[in-house]
This record gives structure tokens, sequence and C-alpha cells, in this order.
């Protein structure tokens, strides 16, 4: 495959990667929110896009099954980063990787260094790493979605989760204790396209960094 191929999760990481392509000249010929379509055209006819899970896009680009592609840093946390280049961050999709139990908890007490924890997430690497850090010694209970539900129903006694306006923790009674990281997505690159289609993606790179923070 001598073209580029971009690999991107739909929803909030489409929408706000289309002003960053289409700075890069590149405009998608179909929406992949109302197209079944997983192989996405694009204007230029060696520019093509796939639509993945968000949680599968540094694989895509990590085996070089798409040449770029844009994750949120949780997501490449989560992955290791392995083989994927990662040149800029995008500013988009932004928002922080947070503790959070039920209100009235004593997180205070309970995550004292020599402390311990349940905690249930989807961010196994980056709890880990936090508690480490903290010296709290962590059960991690692994889910994959829903994890406001834990705290409430006895499963953990706090969440590892992302928070964007805080609305979901409210709506469940949580609240925000430790704010870990702010996150953004990434954009990332395939090492060996990078070098091998170097004249293709360079320009494209310079592109979505003159575009970076241009619609804030
Ligand atoms: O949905 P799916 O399981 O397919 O995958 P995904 O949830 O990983 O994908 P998607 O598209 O929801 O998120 C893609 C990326 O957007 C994530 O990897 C983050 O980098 C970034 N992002 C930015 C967010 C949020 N903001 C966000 N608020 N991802 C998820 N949320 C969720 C959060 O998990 C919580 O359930 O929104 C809820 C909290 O939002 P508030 O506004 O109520 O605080
Ligand atoms: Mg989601």
């Amino acid at each position: 495959m001598s073209g580029i191929t971009i690999a991107l999760s739909k929803g909030r990481i489409f929408d706000e990667t289309l002003p960053l392509l289409e700075a890069a000249g590149i405009v998608p010929a179909e929406n992949p929110e109302s197209s079944r379509k997983l192989i996405i055209g694009t204007n230029q006819p060696d520019v093509r896009l796939v639509i993945v899970r968000a949680s599968d896009t540094p694989t895509y680009v990590q085996y070089g099954a798409a040449d770029l592609g844009i994750a949120g840093k949780d997501v490449l946390l989560e992955h290791g980063g392995e083989g994927l280049y990662q040149p800029l961050d995008l500013e988009i999709a932004r928002c922080r990787l947070s503790v959070a139990t039920r209100e009235g908890f004593d997180y205070e007490t309970a995550s004292r260094p020599g402390g311990r924890i349940r905690v249930a997430t989807k961010y196994i690497e980056s709890a880990k790493a936090h508690f480490a850090e903290k010296g709290v010694h962590v059960d991690l209970i692994k889910l994959y979605g829903s994890m406001e539900l834990a705290p409430l129903v006895g499963l953990a006694d706090a969440i590892v989760d992302l928070v964007s306006t805080g609305g979901t923790l409210r709506a469940n009674g949580l609240v925000e204790v430790e704010h870990i990281r702010d996150i953004s997505s990434r954009l990332v690159v395939n090492q060996a396209s990078l070098k091998l289609k170097h004249e293709r993606i360079q320009p494209m790179l310079d592109a979505f960094a003159g575009a970076i923070g241009s619609k804030e």
C-alpha cells in the first residue's frame, strides 16, 4: 500500500480531527456516524481513513495497518506506545484522568502511604503507576465501561476514569477526589511509515502542527 491510511475513532476524536484534516487539505468522502463503512475515502486519491475502536488505534498504527492515527493519551498510556512515534499533541478531546469516590468516603485516609484501596477502572496501567507512586497498595478491578457504578454497588472504593464536565460523576453521587493528569489526543505515526513515506507524511504533520488550537 503506497498511499496513506489514517486510523480514527468515531465520535469526539473524529469530530475534532475534521478541522485538522481540512488544514492538511483532506476532506472525508463520508461521515462515519451515518455510514457503516469502515474504510472511507477522501478527496485525495491516495489518502483513506479507517474507522476503529478508540482503544484499538495504537495497535493499527503499531503494526503498520495504518500509517497515522489519532489516539487519546489515556489509550496510549495503556497501550505502552511501542513502535509508535508521537510527534504532536493535537490538544483535542481534552479531559482529565481522576480518582473519584462516593460522597463521604474517606479517601484521604485510604490513600495515605501504606494504605490499601480497591479501585475499579479501564485504565489499569495508569492506575497502577499512580498508586505505586503514592505508596498505596491497590487492588485493581478491570472494567470496560460504566465505571461510575462500581462504588455505588460496593464493587470498589474508588474509580479511576476520565472526567470532562464532571456531570457524569455528579449524576451518580460521586466526587472527584484526586486529579491524576490532563489528557488530550496525540498524533501517532508508524515508525517505518515515517521513514518510507516521509515526503508524503511530513507535510501532513506540518499542516496539523500549524492548525493546532486554531479552532479555539
Ligand atoms: O466508547 P468506546 O468504548 O468505543 O471507546 P472510548 O470511550 O474509548 O471512545 P470515546 O470516543 O468515547 O473517547 C475517545 C477519547 O476521547 C478518549 O480516549 C479520551 O482521550 C477522550 N475523551 C475526552 C473522553 C472524554 N473526554 C470523556 N469525557 N473519553 C471519555 N469520556 C467519558 C468518561 O469516561 C465518562 O464516562 O465521558 C464521561 C465523563 O464525561 P463528563 O463530561 O460527564 O465529565
Ligand atoms: Mg466512550
